[in-house]
C-alpha cells in the first residue's frame, strides 16, 4: 500500500515503477480513503500500542493505493524493498530509506508473512477484484 503521504507527495508512479521494474505484478489496485473501521481491522495487530491511534488516524488521513503484488518470493521482497519500519535506518536504494524520514510517515505498507497477506487481501479486496493476467516478460523473469 502506498500510505497518504506517498499519495499526496506524488510517489505513487515511483513506487508503482519499482515494483513493475522488479518484475512483479500487480493484480489488483485501488486508490480509496480507508474507513475507520477497516483502518482498525488492517492494523489490529497494534492495539494497546502508544502509536496505534495515531497510526489509525494516519492512514485514514486521506487517499492510500491498496494493492495486491504477485510474483516469486513478493511477499519477502516487496518488505525488503519497502526498507526498515523507522526510514531513517531504512538503507539507501529501498523506498523507505530513499523517500522518507520518520516512522509515522514511511510511504508504504506491506504484509509481514503469507498469513497476513491473506488476511489484509481478504481485508482490502473482493475475489472478483483480482486479476489473472500474464507479463509478456515472463519468460524473461523466471528461469
Ligand atoms: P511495518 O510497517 O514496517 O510493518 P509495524 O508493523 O511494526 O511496521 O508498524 C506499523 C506501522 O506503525 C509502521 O509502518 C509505522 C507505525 N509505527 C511502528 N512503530 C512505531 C513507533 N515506535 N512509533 C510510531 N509509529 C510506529
Ligand atoms: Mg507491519
Amino acid at each position: 500500500m502506498v500510505k497518504p503521504d506517498g499519495v499526496q507527495r506524488g510517489l505513487t508512479g515511483e513506487i508503482i515503477k519499482r515494483i513493475e521494474n522488479k518484475g512483479f505484478k500487480i493484480v489488483a489496485m485501488r486508490l480509496s480513503v480507508m474507513s475507520e473501521e477497516r483502518a482498525k481491522k488492517h492494523y489490529e495487530e497494534h492495539v494497546g500500542k502508544k502509536f496505534y491511534q495515531a497510526l489509525v488516524d494516519f492512514i485514514t488521513s486521506g487517499p492510500s493505493v491498496q494493492m495486491v503484488v504477485e510474483g516469486k518470493g513478493s511477499i519477502a521482497a516487496m518488505r525488503k524493498m519497502n526498507g526498515a519500519t523507522n526510514p531513517a535506518e531504512a538503507a539507501p536504494g529501498t523506498i523507505r530509506g530513499d523517500l522518507g524520514i520518520e516512522t509515522g510517515r514511511n510511504v508504504v505498507h506491506g504484509s509481514d508473512s503469507p498469513e497476513s497477506a491473506k488476511r489484509e487481501i481478504e481485508l482490502h479486496f473482493r475475489p472478483e477484484e483480482i486479476v489473472a493476467f500474464q507479463r509478456i516478460d515472463e519468460a524473461w523473469l523466471y528461469e
